[in-house]
This record gives C-alpha cells, sequence and structure tokens, in this order.
C-alpha cells in the first residue's frame, strides 16, 4: 500500500510505501532520482523486514541491535497516513505490542515528507509517550540513483574522519571531493557539514540536514551485493547510500520530550 504526492507545479512526484513509511521513488522532471532495488519486492514487502532502497527509517537503534532487528524494527512495520495534502504527507507509527515486546518504551514516530519544486523535504519527530526516558540512534537510509558509481563526486565530507566498519579502524579525513567509488565502502562520519552534494553527469543534488549530525557513506560492492537476495548482482554500480543520521552518539528522550530532525533533497 502506498501513498502519492506532487509538487504544486507538477514536474515532481514521490511514492511512499506504507510499509516503513519508505519513500520508494522521488521523480523530478521525468528522471528518477531515488533507487530501489528491482529485487525489492515493494508491493509485498516482507513484514520485519526492511525495503531494499528507498529511503528506509532507521530507528530506534542504526546498526547491528541486540534487541531485535538491525536497523531497528521502524522501517519493517506499516505505518498509518495521517495526512495527505497532495504536496505533503503524514506518517505516524505509535509503539504496540510487537515493538515494545523488542523494545519497552511508549513512542510515536511522525514523519512528513513534502515536495516543494525540486526539493523533497522528508522530517522525522519522535516522541517520548511513555513515563520512562529512553535513547535512540536514528538515520534517514537514503540510496541515491545514479547512473555509473565510478563517476560520481562527493562533496562536504572532505577532511573529516570517518569510522570504518569494514575495519573498524578510524581514518583520517583527506582533502577534496571523493571521486567515484570502485569497492565495497562503509564509512560513518561523525560531525559532518550539514550540506553534501553529489555530482554526476550534469546533475547535482544537495543533501542538507538538520539535527542529523552525522552521515554514512555506503555502497555493498560485488561480493555483498551477490550476497544479497533482494539486490541485483549488478546493481551496486547504480546506486549509493548517502545517509543522514544521529548514530556517533545516542538521543536521550526523557518523558513527554520531543526530538525532530529534517532531511532536504534538492536537485
Ligand atoms: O548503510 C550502512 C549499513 O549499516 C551497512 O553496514 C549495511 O549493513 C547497510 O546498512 C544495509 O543494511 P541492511 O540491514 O539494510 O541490509
Amino acid at each position: 500500500m502506498s501513498v502519492h504526492i506532487k509538487s504544486p507545479s507538477g514536474e515532481a512526484s514521490v511514492e511512499i510505501s506504507l510499509h516503513g513509511a519508505t519513500l520508494l521513488s522521488w521523480v523530478l522532471s521525468g528522471k528518477e532520482l531515488i533507487f530501489l532495488s528491482k529485487l525489492a519486492n515493494a508491493s509485498n514487502p516482507t513484514s520485519g523486514k526492511g525495503i531494499r532502497g528507498g529511503i528506509p527509517i532507521v530507528f530506534p537503534n542504526f546498526g547491528p541491535w541486540e534487541c531485535g532487528p538491525q536497523h531497528g524494527f521502524a522501517r519493517g512495520k506499516v505505518w498509518t497516513c495521517v495526512q495527505n495534502t497532495g504536496h505533503c504527507v503524514v506518517l505516524e507509527l505509535t509503539s504496540d505490542e510487537e515493538t515494545k515486546n523488542i523494545w519497552n518504551y511508549d513512542f510515536k514516530l511522525t514523519y512528513t515528507v513534502t515536495l516543494n519544486g525540486h526539493s523533497l523535504e522528508t522530517s522525522l519527530s519522535v516522541d517520548n509517550l511513555g513515563t520512562e526516558a529512553f535513547d535512540f540512534t536514528t538515520l534517514l537510509h537514503t540510496y541515491l540513483r545514479v547512473p555509473a558509481v565510478q563517476n560520481i563526486r562527493i562533496s562536504g565530507l572532505e577532511n573529516i574522519g570517518f569510522h570504518d566498519s569494514l575495519t573498524k579502524k578510524y581514518i583520517e579525513g583527506i582533502d577534496g571531493d571523493i571521486q567515484g567509488i570502485n569497492e565495497n565502502v562503509d564509512r560513518v562520519y561523525a560531525n559532518t557539514p550539514n550540506i553534501h552534494l553529489l555530482k554526476f553527469d550534469e546533475t547535482h543534488i544537495k543533501v542538507e540536514k538538520t539535527n542529523l549530525p552525522d552521515t554514512v557513506l555506503w555502497n555493498p560492492w560485488s561480493d555483498k551485493a551477490k550476497g544479497m537476495n533482494d539486490f541485483g548482482d549488478d546493481e551496486y554500480l547504480e546506486m549509493v547510500c548517502i545517509e543522514a543520521g544521529k548514530v556517533a552518539e545516542r538521543q536521550f528522550l526523557e518523558p513527554s520530550e520531543n526530538w525532530q530532525c529534517k532531511q532536504v533533497l534538492t536537485a
């Protein structure tokens, strides 16, 4: 089950699945800018599992999690659409018996997606509805579609050190744009600038984040692509994940407190 919105001018459209409130598609002037695996099975997603591609919502934990599934349960749950103005849609996920069996806290997530001209705004609000404080990490796991990942450039991460999730080592920052990806890359950059620019061919996609201090950069490359049954063996060549998150440090939320974050993609 999906919901659709269009920009006021009609040149952009977005599709969002109620499964995980996963944004599946962002078409601007006839061009698809979001990567969704051809094996993603978005029309019949597996309960509890994320859809491979789009913008999955990682909550309440980024990465492996001793309480439940990697990247948390939010991307595997069915959300509720509470508003659709045609240009803006609001979806909610509230704690239930299933989530509380995994993570025993009362919460409400409110996800707002707004199309405006060449910009796609996604904001997430977290409410602590319970009587106990909780802490979480969260991230928008954005899969961007590119014609050839070896030919992309990414600016905004220069001179920023990162945790290499493959070697578990900290790597000092390097000067200049990231020029192409030619191997498995899985990096957590902490405290990054709020603007990154992805460039390929004549296309520039600006990633602008608010209250999401960290950035994850990921491409599975060929071996890991082959190891994913919901990802085509060669699809690693046409995608890159630039993921805005609050993952390096946990976010604490007292009872009745609210926390918000936002990402704006502009092409
Ligand atoms: O994007 C970073 C990452 O944590 C990678 O380590 C890789 O696991 C990726 O997410 C995909 O994770 P998933 O659980 O969706 O297969």
